[in-house]
């Protein structure tokens, strides 16, 4: 099989970039190269901002916050409204550039622009209903309520893997709420962010709106850096490894600024003896093997009930043997490549390492077209069967590598299920409607996203999105989870024309 040629994708990419509004010459210099997973090789040299460059961008985006932050709400959602119509306009664009940068499948590509054209949506219809609460006050003749206000510069770190819904998730709501936005994108995605950031400056200048409510760094870990210890970022939302996290929390932390985590994850869907299987596999498959297992939400382990795991393990087995790997840009590709080698070596040493505890690799794990696009890492996506949760299955390998256990007792399962670091997304798959229940219970699977005869990838982004313990703890997207990116004042307002204490305290003189 063929892959395109890097002439081919940088074609792609400039048509692209140029419909969306990017002129590419005015980014061109030093410090950060685009490159393509399609082929492995570089397409461009960008100018990279140094981190001494971090404070006049965070200076001018808290500017704008000033300026943005009295724009009545429901106006500043006529902004985000323009910026989805944008989206959807450029929509294939978006998509080559994604597919291009990370690498991803066009359905994929069009699915991710299609999450952030559903969290613009999302948002502006938030932003009239940023609600705060009246409560009863205990005093006479007083109110006693509570008003959102917008909070100020938001740092946004995202990852490659979604390169640009997460950051929609941010910045829509963020826009909505009255926040600035400096986006610190995926060294691995900078072209991808490049053409919404000018998108958005489009919607801007044509609603009116202050220029720089949302700036671009193109840079490393130190610019990153800069960015978490700003003192004029309230919150910093950051999207990656929980290694990064371990020193993105702290250091936010710090200065006393909020971070909002969304970090690994280990996540499993537990499989009943009652289940669909044919329900379970095509699940299993798209969550474990999608996006080239380079989700957060990408399932890790199938823990499926001893009497259905050799079935459950063997139909995987077969399903990823004939999964169409290859060029995300063809028609009928389901599996892209690995967005960089250093993926490939984590999920063999992985796999080594399974082995060495017992493991038996089921199907997959080798490289493919490599006489093709020999700088490319395109990988059959791999089952193994594990004897027990040895070390390294209670690892995030950030690639392909599905491990299968058995249980005996639905408690056990649970008890395997939560029996790692992380918890972002878990499922069951059952017929039985008290079991599926005791999985959503409060001593049930400890997630963020815990579903029922669903995998655990591909949350819509009407949900909060987040997960609990090594995932960091932070909520995106839909329901509340707007409130991050406000600060809440509780206001009491006293009209009776005397000094009433509360809690009955009597200080008269
Ligand atoms: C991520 O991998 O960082 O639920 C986000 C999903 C997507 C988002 C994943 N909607 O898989």
């Amino acid at each position: 099989m063929a892959v395109s040629g890097t002439a081919e994708v940088n074609a792609r990419v400039v048509t692209a970039l140029k419909r969306c509004g990017v002129d590419l010459a005015a980014f061109a210099g030093d410090g950060l190269t685009a490159r393509t997973p399609v082929t492995g090789a570089a397409l461009f040299d960008l100018r990279a901002h140094g981190p001494e460059e971090v404070d006049e961008v965070v200076d001018a985006a808290h500017r704008a916050f000033l300026a943005w932050r009295t724009v009545p709400a429901p106006v500043r959602g006529l902004l985000v409204k323009r910026f989805g119509a944008l989206l959807t306009e450029h929509r294939a664009d978006l998509a080559a550039l994604v597919t291009a940068e990370a690498g991803k499948i066009e359905s994929e590509s069009l699915g991710e622009v299609q999450e952030m054209v559903d969290v613009c949506d999302f948002a502006v219809g938030l932003s009239r209903q940023l609600y705060g609460r009246t409560m009863p006050s205990e005093r006479p003749e007083h109110r006693l309520m509570e008003t959102w206000h917008p909070l100020g510069v938001v740092g946004v770190i995202s990852a490659f893997n979604f390169p640009v819904a997460v950051w929609a998730w941010n910045a829509a709501v963020a826009l909505v709420c009255g926040d600035t936005v400096v986006w610190k994108p995926s060294e691995l995605t900078p072209l991808t962010a490049l053409a919404c950031a000018a998108l958005l400056d489009r919607a801007a200048a044509e609603c009116g709106a202050p220029p720089r409510l949302n700036q671009v760094l193109l840079g490393g870990a130190d610019t990153g850096a800069r960015l978490v210890d700003s003192p004029l970022v309230p919150l910093v939302s950051a999207t990656g490894s929980t290694r990064m996290g371990r020193e993105v929390g702290p250091q936010v932390a710090a200065r006393f600024g909020r971070s909002l985590l969304e970090l690994g994850g280990n996540n499993a869907v537990v499989v009943a003896p009652s289940a669909d299987l044919d329900l379970v596999v095509n699940a299993a498959v798209f969550a474990a093997a999608g996006t080239a297992g380079q989700r957060c939400t990408s399932l890790r382990r199938v823990i499926a009930h001893e009497d259905v795991v050799d079935e459950v393990a063997d139909r995987l087995a077969a399903a990823f043997r004939t999964l169409p790997v290859g060029d995300p840009f063809q028609d009928g590709t389901l599996v892209g490549p690995l967005v960089r080698g250093a993926a490939h070596d984590a999920m063999r040493a992985a796999a080594e390492r399974a082995v060495a505890r017992g493991g038996v690799v089921l199907a997959g794990g080798g490289r493919e077209l490599v006489d093709a696009a020999p700088e490319a890492y395109y990988i059959r996506p791999a089952v193994l069967r594990m004897p027990e949760q040895s070390a390294v299955v209670l690892e995030e390998t950030f690639a392909p590598l599905l491990y299968v256990l058995s249980y005996q007792d639905f408690a056990e399962a649970v008890a395997l299920q939560n029996g790692v670091p992380h918890g972002l997304s878990a499922g069951v798959f059952t017929r039985d409607q008290a079991e599926a229940e005791r999985f959503l219970a409060a001593d049930g699977a400890d997630c963020g996203i815990v579903n029922v005869n669903i995998g655990t990838s591909g949350a819509e982004i009407g949900g909060a999105f987040g997960g609990e313990k090594e995932t960091g703890g932070g909520r995106e997207s839909g329901s509340d989870a707007w409130r991050a990116y406000m600060r809440r004042a509780t206001n009491t307002v006293n009209f009776s024309g005397r000094v009433a204490l509360a809690q009955g305290v009597d200080f008269s003189r």
